[in-house]
């Protein structure tokens, strides 16, 4: 077994203390921290076909979840990163009801490469925390949520909605996430989409231009 199918059995078993030494090892042997993180998400993916599946079930999930967040800790130092300016602050956060964050912590930090600040606002955010968090927070140029479940696809709407409505301006809005779509975004009037981290930093550069 190659090092890089090593990774992904092993962040599917949710091998926690095994996946940190062995994308270590797939750094030293030549491989692009981008690869090994396309790796891990393809394990994240037969995770979530073999729960759809009724194979394995939510400990499963979260174990395999922990495995690739103590992954993503070994590749952070090694992504591309071009910060060398500052765009601004950019909120973050997964949408209220839902507990889905690595997808969130990949966005903030291909953000954050990107040259913006980033304020966390973690996972289950209420619509109005997103609003304060505009308020308590200087130069907000970016507002950025994160929504995994069918089922709290009317809470990024909710969350957008109540930032555009705030009376507060300078900021444009961006969302992404698995159910999420294009259209979905012009229809409940986000400024912009991206279906993965990469071009969710390319989007939010494109969108404070
Ligand atoms: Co959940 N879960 N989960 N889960 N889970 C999914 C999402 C699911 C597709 C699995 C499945 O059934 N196949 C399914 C949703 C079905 C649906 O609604 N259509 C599901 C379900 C049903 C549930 C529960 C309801 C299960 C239950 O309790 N019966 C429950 C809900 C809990 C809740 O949130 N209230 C639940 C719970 C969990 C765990 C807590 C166990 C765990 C999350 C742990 C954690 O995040 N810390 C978990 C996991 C791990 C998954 C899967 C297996 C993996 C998610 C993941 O991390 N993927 C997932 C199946 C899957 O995705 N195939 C699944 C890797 C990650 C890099 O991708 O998050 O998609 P993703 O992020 C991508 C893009 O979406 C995009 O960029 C990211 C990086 O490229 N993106 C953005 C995300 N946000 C963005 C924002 C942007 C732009 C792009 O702009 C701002």
């Amino acid at each position: 077994m190659s090092i890089m199918e090593e990774v992904k059995a092993k962040v599917q078993a949710g091998k926690t203390k095994l996946v940190p030494g062995l994308v270590q090892e797939a750094l030293d042997g030549g491989n692009k921290a981008e690869d090994i993180l396309q790796v891990m998400v393809d394990a994240m993916g037969v995770v979530g076909d073999k729960f759809s599946a009724g194979e394995i079930f939510v400990p499963e999930m979260l174990i395999a979840a922990k495995a690739m967040a103590k992954g993503v800790e070994v590749l952070k130092p090694h992504m591309a990163n071009d910060s060398a300016s500052s765009l601004g602050t950019c909120i973050m956060g997964t949408v209220a009801g839902d507990l889905h964050d690595i997808g969130k912590n990949l966005v903030i930090m291909m953000i954050e490469s990107a040259g913006f600040k980033m304020v966390d606002l973690g996972v289950d955010v209420p619509a109005q925390k997103f609003v304060d968090a505009i308020k308590e927070n200087e130069n907000v140029k970016l507002v950025a949520f994160s929504g995994l479940l069918t089922t709290t696809m009317p809470a990024l709407k909710e969350a957008v909605q109540a930032v555009k409505a705030s009376g507060l301006t300078g900021f444009k809005t961006i969302i992404g996430g698995a159910p999420v779509t294009q259209e979905y975004a012009d229809e409940i009037g986000a400024d912009g989409y991206a279906p993965d981290a990469g071009s969710a930093a390319m989007k939010a550069k494109e969108l404070v231009a």
